[in-house]
């Protein structure tokens, strides 16, 4: 396959940190052993088929900015499957295993569902057929249930029934085409899934809605045989001024009510978790807390900027906290690092695809081995079972174990007076992260 990127004529190689190509991997290594696991297997990589072959350089203050070879057909379904074969060129050239997609990404939307569902048919068809002569697999499929206007006022949580049958609809063929390409998880992301005033929202109303519809998605999988794994992925703004998904918390919170939590798992962005107020650690770490982390978006944001920018990651700080979280909880399982980024409006190129995927890639491979050193040395790790070494003696595990009262914290204060003041040591620790980094 050489026909759209032909600058990149074949695989991005790794050639090492003296590198200064900048189609070349100096951290990327696939092959290299990195605690049992090949760099490949730790870093799942997803290609996001709707910013790197559908995004257009559009922001809220002008149209499309790329001008995409892909694109140049006549029909919406030639211009599909150039841009079908564009995605698993481009893959193949990058070195990633897997791509995403939405059901609107891979085929066009027809006058009538029917002709949307066979649009989408024949798109799966060809997709499967890339996915057998390139060996690249599919991570996750999930449905766009956020761009047509049919859905301005919500899917799931639409006051009108109509509404939510045509998203039920829809979805059903979107996890039909997940389970035909084999995909390995399937996402829901609640695009119009909140309110913008409560003037005319019932929550509580909404709530339940959703729920049903989860339920009706378990219900399908399990009907079809799709084994995949259903994962939520929390937003709290945008394009709705308050997403039902607000974070982590928030989600996990909605499954345990609604009876779900044994089919789903979450699937955390870095920019959501900023929208929303946390760090990408933060929410990675209250969703793996809870044995709920199965993948992420990587993307990142601006800190000068409000909104869910999703460039390409770069941030090394960043990277290493997530992977730190990651390789703690022992991977990802069936889950992978799905880029959900975009070149920045500026960046016209398709070569700048490949350097914005290159730079992500690498800044996640070094960020593993920082990790991975951190945790072999033990020096955080240790410090913090340190800190909490109380909790492991006697009355400390009497009180984990319920086995404690207000009366014998009371003998116990009498006894033992003013506990003595420690150090959080946060500059120490910081430090250490800098000697790693
Ligand atoms: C939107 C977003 C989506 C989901 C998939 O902010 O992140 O692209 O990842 O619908
Ligand atoms: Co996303």
């Amino acid at each position: 396959m050489n026909r759209f990127f032909t600058e990149v004529p074949t695989n991005i190689p790794y050639e090492g940190t003296a590198s200064r190509d900048p189609l070349a991997f100096r951290y990327f290594n696939p092959e290299q052993v990195v605690n049992g696991k090949t760099m490949e297997e730790h870093l799942r990589f997803s290609v996001a088929y709707w910013h790197t072959f559908k995004g257009s350089g559009q922001d809220p203050f002008g149209g499309a900015s790329f001008d995409r070879p892909w694109n140049r057909f006549s029909s919406d379904m030639d211009i599909a499957k150039a841009t079908c074969e564009a995605t698993f060129e481009f893959v193949t050239k990058l070195g990633v295993r897997y791509y995403c997609f939405h059901d609107r990404d891979l085929a066009p939307e027809g006058q009538t569902f029917s002709e949307s569902c066979k649009n989408l048919e024949a798109m799966v068809a060809l997709a499967k057929t890339f996915q057998e002569q390139t060996g690249v697999k599919l991570l996750w499929g999930t449905a766009n249930l956020f761009g047509h206007p049919r859905y301005t006022h919500g899917a799931g949580t639409n006051p009108d029934v109509h509404v939510f049958a045509y998203a039920a609809a829809q979805i059903k063929h979107a996890i039909a085409a997940t389970h035909e390409l084999n995909g390995e998880n399937y996402v829901f992301w609640g695009g119009r899934e909140g309110y913008d005033t409560l003037l005319n929202t019932d929550m509580n109303k909404e709530a339940r809605q959703m729920a049903r519809l989860f339920h009706m998605a378990v219900d399908y999988a399990a009907k079809i045989g799709f084994t995949g794994q259903f994962l939520i992925e929390p937003k709290p703004k945008e394009p709705t001024k308050h997403q039902y998904d607000y974070d982590a918390a928030t989600v996990l919170n909605f499954l345990q009510t609604y009876d779900l939590s044994d089919h789903f798992k979450l699937n955390i962005e870095a920019n959501h978790a900023t929208l929303a107020g946390h760090s990408f650690a933060h929410e990675l770490t209250v969703a793996s807390d809870a044995g709920k982390l199965g993948s992420m978006d990587i993307n990142r944001g601006d800190l000068l900027l409000g909104w869910d920018t999703d460039q390409f990651p770069t941030d090394l700080y960043d990277t290493v906290y997530a992977m730190l979280v990651v390789l703690r909880q022992g991977g990802l399982g069936s889950g992978g690092l799905n880029f959900d980024a975009k070149p920045k409006r500026g960046s016209i190129g398709t070569e700048d695809l490949f350097y914005a995927h290159i730079g992500g890639m690498d800044t996640f491979a070094r960020a593993l081995l920082i990790a991975d050193q951190i945790i072999s040395d033990g020096l955080i790790s240790d410090f913090v079972a340190k800190r909490y070494h109380s909790w492991s003696e006697k009355t400390g595990k009497e009180i984990l174990a319920g086995n404690a009262s207000f009366e014998k914290m009371e003998a116990y204060i009498n006894k033992h007076g003013e506990p003595v003041l420690q150090s959080g040591r946060q500059e120490y620790l910081e430090n250490v992260i800098n000697s790693y980094i």
